[in-house]
């Protein structure tokens, strides 16, 4: 083994905890938390030391793949297949139009330099329509706090006196910087206090002060039932609200109606704890809010969202230290605003710019004549992970053209076309663009890490930076006449090359469109090998750098234009432990906000808040079980590993079920049930626990992948979730799915 510490990410989750590594051969042989990381700080959780899996998966990819006649793949070589590929999307783009290749992807867990290359291409073929995984959990958020502020905002759990979990389980998901030292904090500090909105005792709920013990689905009610008590016992911060708010009186009209003993009962919460929860975070000096899939993949998943936000909005935590606080964002692109487009065949509204995931199929399987006719799919497994995985499986073999860029043979590219095999995110220089932000306790500060590879990429395999410059270079969007004056300027220094980019940029400005590709072309090289594939980053400095001027200099940057974006980016090249980019005063929240005002009311929103007074409770006898299809364990990571055995302790991805219901059904821990639901069949390992509610039942995420064994011999372990689903149940606003409500029945085969 090297003696050596290398520093990197674990990839296994959006917070992407610096770890230092030790390698032996090609094997991640040991891993620790980075001290040194400027977010996580010597913090890791136990799925770290379980990279390996990830980095060695038996069924990696070494050399493109193209699919023979008789659906079999073969392997051919890089030339041909950038060659072949191109071809493929010209002749589709020719007879369709660009706007018929669909784009699905730009980067899972730990890897976002993929999205900003596959932009390149993307442009270089007019396409017009994508999406990707945040388009079936976040994009009703994102639109909501589009609507509300205007910009996205990030809690502050750190300094928080009260933290509020709505349909979140961080001590297992994470989805802030080192959760569990800081639950762990809220839970012992007799003068802060930890809220759990969950119908599961979840590990975090186990630790809670409050845990609201909802039946599943009904959050909106529990949600209205808290507003209505803030509203009705005049908790609201009206100075807040008049200072900093605007549109309230329709929304305080509302929640002033709302029959509170009758949501509290509908949602199966006891009224005086709902009193008891809302006067605590009444009386706090500050609260911070997440929610997660537990309300956002179930019934009136935006109208949670917007609930949930009121809830923090309406006490005035909003602009202070340990609330909610406006971030930087580095890629400044994203958005939660509603596109003039909607979807080409169905009409479907497009929120940052992303097509609802669950329409995917329709869009693709009908005779409409704007069609999608080709996909270009990413580092996601859409095959898997939408919902309902037989009709997008259906899709896709529709499609006249279907390529895959990924590190394994996934359940998506074993349907494409082409597949294109990329090194592994320890064999490139990787970075994301996840908010890495966190309260300091007198600011609001956003870091980010560009990662150097570990280990040198597995033959035949490239980083996407290079698969996208081919690419775009086949398609005729970059020529050696382009590249040419910016090869010179790199030689000079990279202040040089900034200049000089500005007058090709002038001169060419089709070349923007390539921007990255061309970036990695002509200024990664000098940047050196370990960091080619990190050179859109540099695009991403200097443009962060002029957006948010004052922020990057109170991280201790100077300089003034491109020197500016310069000095940011060499702190972040020579800074493997990440870098503070940006800090702001709380205050600063106001001046990120539209008018320095909060939008109270959504318009779009209020029928259906108004609306749930007369919903009838669905109750199919067909289908008596809740089924959460998704939970994440402490042995699940999206599909990022496929290899079953990385979680010895769960093999099965069991159904936890709650005892009553197994002694009901005469099944016992170990036992097998079949699931049913109105799409599809499966069959489970059952695990009694009292953790879920009578009636409820979760399988995890990331589960029923096919796996080689040693002899090649491929294998299906545990439930492939979205078997399970249906791409109709969804939000009528935002499209994203009910993945955590799906109506199952429960049959037992071996007790
Ligand atoms: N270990 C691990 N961590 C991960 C991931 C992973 O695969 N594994 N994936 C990452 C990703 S992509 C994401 S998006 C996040 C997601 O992170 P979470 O949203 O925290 O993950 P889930 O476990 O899917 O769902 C959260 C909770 O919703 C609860 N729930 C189910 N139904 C309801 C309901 O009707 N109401 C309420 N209030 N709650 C309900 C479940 O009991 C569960 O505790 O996790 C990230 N972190
Ligand atoms: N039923 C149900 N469905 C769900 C969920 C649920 O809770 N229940 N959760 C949903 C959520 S929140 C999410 S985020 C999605 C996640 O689902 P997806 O968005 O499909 O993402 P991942 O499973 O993370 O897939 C990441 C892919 O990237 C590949 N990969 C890894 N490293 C690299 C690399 O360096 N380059 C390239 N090109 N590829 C790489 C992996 O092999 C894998 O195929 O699933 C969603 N689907
Ligand atoms: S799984 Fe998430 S929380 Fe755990 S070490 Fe990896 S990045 Fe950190
Ligand atoms: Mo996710």
């Amino acid at each position: 083994m090297a003696d050596e510490w290398l520093k990197t990410a674990c990839i296994l989750c959006s917070v992407n905890c610096g770890i230092e590594v030790k390698v032996d051969g090609r094997r991640i042989a040991r891993v620790r938390g980075d001290r040194a990381h400027v977010a996580s700080r010597g913090y890791a959780c136990e799925k770290a030391q379980r990279i390996d899996f990830y980095q060695n998966g038996r069924d990696r990819l070494t050399a493109p793949m193209r699919r023979r006649a008789d659906g079999t793949f073969e392997e051919i070589d890089w030339d041909t297949a950038i060659r072949e590929v191109a071809a493929g999307f010209l002749k589709v783009r020719d007879k369709w139009g660009g706007e018929s290749i669909f784009y699905y992807g730009g980067g899972g867990q730990g890897n976002h330099l993929v999205g900003s290359y596959g932009a390149s291409t993307r442009r270089a073929l007019g396409c017009v329509y994508s999406s990707n995984a945040l388009a079936q959990e976040k994009t009703g958020e994102f639109w909501v706090e589009h609507r509300m502020f205007g910009t996205a905002v990030r809690a502050g759990f750190e300094h928080a006196e009260v933290a509020v979990f709505v349909g979140k389980n961080p001590w297992q998901s994470h989805g802030f910087q080192r959760a569990r030292p800081i639950l762990r904090d809220l839970a012992a500090d007799p003068n802060r206090a930890l809220v759990v909105i969950d119908p599961r005792r979840t590990e975090t709920a186990e630790m809670a002060d409050y845990h609201l013990r909802v039946r599943p689905g009904t959050d909106a009610f529990c949600l209205a039932a808290m507003l209505g008590v803030l509203v009705q016992e005049d908790l609201v911060d009206r100075a807040f609200i008049r200072d900093h708010g605007e549109n309230s009186s329709e929304i305080l009209a509302a929640l002033s109606e709302v029959p509170i003993a009758d949501y509290c009962a509908r949602a199966g919460v006891s009224e005086s704890l709902v009193r008891n929860v809302v006067h605590r975070i009444a009386r706090a000096s500050s609260v911070s809010f997440f929610e997660d899939l537990g309300i956002e993949q179930a019934p009136h998943s935006t109208l949670n969202s917007y609930l949930e936000k009121l809830l923090y909005a309406l006490t005035g935590n909003v602009g202070k230290r340990g609330a909610m606080n406006a971030a930087t964002s580095l890629t400044g692109m994203f958005s939660g605003a509603l596109s003039d487009r909607t979807s080409p065949v169905g009409g479907h509204r497009i929120i940052g710019n992303l097509i609802p995931a669950n329409v995917i199929p329709d869009e693709i399987l009908t005779d409409h004549p704007r069609r999608f006719r080709a996909m270009l799919i990413e580092s996601e497994n859409p095959a898997h992970s939408v919902a309902d995985s037989a009709r997008m499986r259906e899709a896709l073999r529709a499609l006249e053209f279907v390529v895959v860029i990924d590190v394994a043979m996934t359940e998506t590219a074993r349907e494409a076309h082409y597949v294109l095999p990329a090194c592994s995110q320890y064999e490139k220089s990787e970075a994301t663009f996840f908010g890495s932000g966190f309260d300091t306790g007198t600011d609001f500060a956003n870091s980010f890490t560009l990662r150097a590879p570990i280990l040198e990429p597995l033959p035949g395999t490239l980083p996407e930076g290079e698969i996208h410059r081919r690419l775009v270079r086949a398609l005729g969007a970059m020529t050696d006449d382009d590249v040419a004056p910016l090869h010179a300027a790199a030689a000079k220094g990279r202040l040089a090359y900034a200049l000089e980019l500005q007058r090709v940029l002038s001169e060419r400005p089709r070349l923007g469109a390539v921007m990255t590709v061309l970036l990695y072309e002509t200024l990664g090289p000098v940047l050196g090998a370990a960091y080619q594939n990190g050179a859109s980053v540099w695009g991403i400095a200097q443009e962060f750098a002029r957006r948010y001027a004052d922020s990057v200099r109170r991280a201790g940057f100077s300089g003034e234009g491109p020197a500016l974006g310069e000095a940011l980016f060499d702190a972040i090249l020579k800074n493997p432990s990440g870098v503070v980019v940006s800090v702001d005063p709380y205050g600063e929240t106001w001046r990120r906000i539209h008018r320095g005002r909060i939008d109270f009311t959504i318009p779009e929103l209020i029928p259906e808040l108004r609306s749930l007074r007369d919903e009838q409770p669905a109750a199919d006898p067909e289908f008596p079980f809740v089924l959460s299809a998704g939970q994440r364990r402490s042995s699940t990571a999206n599909t990022i590993i496929r290899d079953p055995k990385w979680r010895p302790k769960d093999p099965h991805g069991s159904l936890w079920m709650n005892p009553e219901d197994g002694s009901r059904l005469g099944v016992r821990t170990g036992g097998r049930v079949r699931v049913i639901t109105k799409r599809g069949t499966a069959e489970a390992v059952v695990e009694l626990s009292d953790t879920m509610l009578p009636g409820h039942v979760a399988l995890p995420n990331g589960t029923g992948l096919w796996y080689p064994d040693r002899e090649g011999q491929e294998f299906q372990s545990g439930v492939a979730p979205n078997e399970l689903t249906a791409t109709e149940d969804r939000d009528w606003f935002a499209g994203t799915p009910f993945h955590k409500h799906v109506a199952a029945r429960i049959e037992t085969v071996a007790s």
